[in-house]
């Protein structure tokens, strides 16, 4: 038998991203394409060292969602706390919390932190389906927008969160406005379609900036809002301050992944960022 040495390196390389870590506080997706797998996938592949506090387990596959468990608040503040008190992250995304309990228990948790908060209410899918009952909309008005750097709600979640329908520029504006007052500093409606055309709509201070998008044909958008969220969540724990350029970065980055489609699964395939190629 041969023998071989792997090179003899080295002094050990300290990451040059070493303190860009980032939470997301979020669900699983066993099939990785959307919560807390999509998140950390981003994550990693934006150079950024992920953690992750589970708040409920889905049962589901590109096809349906079959279950949902949501787990205790204590048990979610125990991983929080676990995690907070040995590796500050230097940002923190919130993704689905399940229920009004565990909305309530993070949110008082969070504010007590001064690290960004990106909060992506999951309350509504992209297609309207309700994710949530109206308590837990009532919740994260109470206890999680007023600590969110940035709120990132699709066009459903926002109608919600507000009592409006958006089916107007100016009601989007409305929109804004109102979760601005509910304490948001800033915030991106994914609106979707409107007046004809696909765009975004991101508040800075007193201005708002539609961000249009152009048109894609594809249903394969499974995890993109997790995404989404994930990579402004990213550029962040990078040390980004200039939130638009943070939007503009995981819009861009986003986007990019519906020009691949990773086809995978039997239903709506999971879209994913790919920083390098799988050699
Ligand atoms: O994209 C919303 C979302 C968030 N979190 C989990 C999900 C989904 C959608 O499927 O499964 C765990």
């Amino acid at each position: 038998m041969s023998t071989e040495y792997l090179p003899a390196n080295s002094s050990r390389l300290v990451s040059v991203f070493s303190d860009a870590v980032a939470l997301t506080i979020a669900g699983s997706d066993p099939s990785g394409g959307a919560g807390l797998q999509a998140d950390l996938k981003t994550f990693q592949q934006l150079g950024v060292y992920g953690m992750s506090v589970i708040t409920l387990i889905t049962v589901q596959n590109t096809q349906t969602v079959h279950r949902v468990e949501v787990l205790s608040p204590e048990l979610v503040l125990d991983q929080l706390d676990a995690v907070l008190e040995d590796i500050p992250p230097r940002s923190i995304k919130v993704g689905a919390l399940g229920n009004a309990e565990v909305v309530q228990a993070v949110g008082n948790r969070l504010s007590k932190l001064k690290c960004p908060i990106v909060v992506d209410p999951v309350l509504v899918s992209k297609h309207g389906h309700s994710l949530a009952a109206d308590d837990v909309v009532d919740a994260y008005k109470q206890y999680l927008l007023p600590h969110a750097l940035l709120v990132t709600p699709n066009r459903f979640e926002a109608e919600r969160l507000t009592g409006l329908r958006l089916n107007s520029e100016d009601e989007v504006a409305e929109a804004v406005y109102i979760l601005q007052q509910l304490g948001a500093k800033h915030v991106l409606i994914k609106v979707g379609e409107i007046d004809g055309q696909s765009q975004h709509v991101l508040s800075l201070m007193d201005q708002n900036v539609a961000i249009l998008l152009p048109k894609l044909q594809t249903k394969h958008t499974h995890g993109t809002g997790c995404i989404l969220a994930a990579a402004i969540t990213a550029k962040l724990a990078r040390g980004e301050t200039d939130i638009s350029a943070a939007v503009h970065f995981g819009i861009q980055r986003t986007y990019e992944t519906l020009q691949f489609d990773t086809q995978l699964g039997k239903g709506l395939h999971p879209a994913e960022i790919r920083a390098m190629s799988r050699d």
